[in-house]
């Protein structure tokens, strides 16, 4: 089996304990980080969905699979960053919102728009609209506001987020959302000014944004 096919098993079976171990000996081997995110993790992450679609698994085990895929992605993090540091594009507050817990393609993004050279306030999950207002009104000089969400339930909740910062006469910043069940016909519905499918997509869309 091959080191990438490790990484895919060890997230798909939440072998928490050696998933370190095994990312490194990934990135030793030459295997490009991305790919080992992207064909290792995040298709892994995809199993364990179908697997709780199908319930052969359930809410415990889904956990365990992302506990692991973040110990990974710790390990990823330092490879997949690009030292931004020195430019600042400015402020972007991101969160995904209330009622979704999912947070592992936030972080994602996350590490993304700031390794693109914003300054990023991570609200976390389950952010009720009040903490996105609040935290724009802390923050006048806020550049980028981001959504995310996982559950087609919560797509209600991001609409909502999104139409109350819209109209809340905030201005100076620009929102974008995404999500697995989010698209860009949605994005344009709830009044975004963008949409990005990845994290690797929605760092260039934040730089575009801001420019
Ligand atoms: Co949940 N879960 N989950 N879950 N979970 C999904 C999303 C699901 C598709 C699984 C399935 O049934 N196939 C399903 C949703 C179905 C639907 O809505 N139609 C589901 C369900 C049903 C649930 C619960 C309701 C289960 C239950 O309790 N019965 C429950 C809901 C809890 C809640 O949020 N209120 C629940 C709970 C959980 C856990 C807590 C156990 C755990 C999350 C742990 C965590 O995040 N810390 C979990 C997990 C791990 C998953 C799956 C298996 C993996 C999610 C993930 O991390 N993927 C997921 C199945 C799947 O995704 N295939 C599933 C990897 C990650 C990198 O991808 O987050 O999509 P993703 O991020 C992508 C893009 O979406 C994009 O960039 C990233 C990649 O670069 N992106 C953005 C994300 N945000 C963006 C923002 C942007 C731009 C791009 O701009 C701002």
């Amino acid at each position: 089996m091959s080191k990438l096919e490790e990484v895919f098993q060890a997230v798909e079976t939440g072998k928490v304990k050696i998933i370190a171990g095994l990312t490194e000996e990934a990135l030793a081997e030459g295997i490009d980080p991305l790919k080992i995110l992207n064909e290792g993790m995040i298709a892994a992450m995809g199993v364990v969905g179908a697997k709780f679609q199908r319930s052969e698994i359930f809410v415990p085990e889904m956990l365990v699979a992302a506990k692991t895929m973040k110990k990974g992605v710790e390990v990823l993090k330092p490879r997949l960053v690009s030292d931004g540091t020195d430019v600042s594009l400015g402020k972007c507050i991101i969160g995904t919102i209330h009622g979704d817990l999912h947070d592992i393609g936030k972080n994602l993004v996350t590490l993304m728009i700031e390794s693109a050279g914003f300054e990023v306030i991570d609200l976390g999950v389950d952010v009720p609209v009040v903490t996105f207002i609040d935290t724009i009104k802390a923050n006048p000089d806020t550049k980028l506001v981001a959504l995310s969400c996982l559950l087609t339930t919560t797509m209600a909740a991001m609409k909502e987020t999104a139409e109350a910062i819209k109209g809340s006469g905030l201005k100076g910043f620009k929102l974008i959302v995404g999500g697995a069940p989010v698209n860009k016909a949605f994005a344009e519905e709830i009044g975004a000014d963008g949409y990005s499918e990845d994290a690797a997509g929605a760092a260039l869309l934040a730089k575009k944004m801001v420019s």
